[in-house]
């Protein structure tokens, strides 16, 4: 169909793999682009390969329902999405490629006194943090966002929310084609359907990987591969404290602008927003078993329609358009590793489950200091795997908007 466009520049090589590199990064997402790039860039890295088994960005990072934001619980994880969210601020500027970051705000709604304490409790918090929270009254809610049902006929009445104004949406897309252009204009080599099937390792040092290309070496390798972490890192003897799950979403068909605002409920248990092409953009939580088919099943796309519907009763007759399925990477406390590895030279960044898409930045470029440095960049350290361990666990599940 674009067959008369003429001189249409590639916007990146399609490179032979080197024998040699001096960081491989595993998974080509955009966690594993922003890590190559800000590596490129920044920290003057340039001789790095990016190894992805399918095309670029085609993982969770295609799949996702773009929700970025920072009202996180614990200093950690406030710094950690905090960061982020600074850097979405100027991405498009500094990619120069517009990732059409959005800032339309979040809404999370309480139905419960419980709600209500965490939901203060919460906010209070991010405000320690700088973090823009406020909690809002039902009436506020109203104003918002004017289509949600905020009566007492509804099963579980909204009693109020927070609500975090700079939050947003993305271009999920456009963020990972816009740090893959960016980093492959810096010299990085982005090997598309090139899978790794094992590790090169002596004497408890990374020397390279495998792949169905052939051995590639380097003596930094940084693992950026989302629900197939635990396989990954089953290949290198470590085990992680990982479970892989699907999580759905659905689109609607387009309608005229409808929504202001992205609206989520723990409790009913769905959140929603409207996508700049008019679908309505709709998901819950993960579906319960373990698996690796980017499905999910019907059950699970009831009862998250159920909860839409509770919540916008006037959307019952919208039909929806498409479905599909990703594979998160839950760990216990519902936060990221970023970590060495008993492995010398051999890193882990994964575990972002059904919230990595806000991170992606803010991973992109912790993750690429800490691999430059061969020290875990501060707003990294505490989510080391170390943590297991010790017990200095980091609990966000109240945080993490979808159950799981
Ligand atoms: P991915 O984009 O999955 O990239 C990993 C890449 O590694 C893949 O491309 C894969 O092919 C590759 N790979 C795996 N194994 C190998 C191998 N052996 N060799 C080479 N390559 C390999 N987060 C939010 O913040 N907000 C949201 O609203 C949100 N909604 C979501 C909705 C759904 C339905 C899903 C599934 C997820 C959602 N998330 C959300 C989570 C978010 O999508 C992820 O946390 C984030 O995109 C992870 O990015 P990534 O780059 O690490 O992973
Ligand atoms: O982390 O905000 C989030 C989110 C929303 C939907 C899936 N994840």
């Amino acid at each position: 169909a674009f067959g008369h466009h003429e001189n249409w520049e590639r916007q990146w090589r399609n490179p032979e793999p080197k024998k040699r590199y001096d960081v491989i990064i595993v998974g080509g997402g955009g966690h594993g682009l922003a890590t190559a790039y800000y590596l490129a860039k920044e920290f003057g890295v340039k001789n790095v390969a990016v190894i992805e088994k399918g095309w670029l960005g085609g993982g969770n990072t295609a799949r996702n329902t773009t929700i970025v934001r920072s009202n996180y619980l614990w200093d950690e994880a406030a710094r950690l999405y905090n960061h982020s969210l600074d850097l979405w601020k100027g991405l498009s500027q500094d990619l120069n490629y517009n990732v059409m970051f959005s800032q339309r705000g979040v809404l999370n709604l309480g139905h419960t006194l419980q709600d209500m304490r965490d939901i203060q409790r919460r906010v209070n918090a991010n405000r320690l943090n700088g973090i823009d929270s406020e909690v809002v009254t039902p009436q506020q809610v109203k104003e918002i966002e004017p289509e949600l049902d905020i009566s007492n006929r509804a099963r579980y009445p909204i009693m109020g929310a927070s609500w975090q104004k700079s939050a947003g949406v993305a271009r999920h897309d456009a963020v990972a084609w816009g740090f893959a252009r960016g980093a492959d204009s810096h010299g990085v080599d982005l090997l598309q359907n090139t899978e790794v099937t094992g590790f090169k390792i002596r004497d408890g040092k990374v020397l390279g990987v495998h792949t169905n290309r052939g051995d590639i070496e380097a003596h930094t390798v940084g693992c950026v591969a989302a629900g197939n972490s635990g396989v990954l890192a089953k290949m290198a003897g470590i085990k992680l404290p990982l479970e892989s799950h699907p999580l759905q979403a659905l689109v609607s068909e387009p309608l005229k602008p409808i929504l202001n605002t992205v609206t989520m409920s723990n409790h009913v248990h769905g959140y929603v927003s409207q996508s700049d092409k008019g679908d309505l953009v709709i998901g819950a939580g993960i579906d319960g078993y373990l698996g690796y088919g980017q499905r999910g099943s019907y059950p699970t796309i009831e009862h998250t329609l159920q909860a839409i519907v509770e919540m916008f009763p006037m959307f019952s007759r919208v039909r929806m358009n498409r479905q599909w399925g990703g594979i998160v990477d839950t760990c216990p406390d519902a936060c990221p590793i970023l970590s060495k590895t008993k492995v010398k030279g051999l890193y882990f960044n994964c575990g972002w489950g059904t919230g990595g898409f806000k991170a992606t930045p803010g991973s992109g470029h912790v993750f690429a200091a800490s691999l430059a440095k061969g020290e875990m960049h501060p707003i990294a350290a505490p989510f080391s795997i170390d943590r297991f361990h010790t017990g200095a666990l980091i609990d966000e599940h109240g945080a993490a908007g979808v159950a799981h």
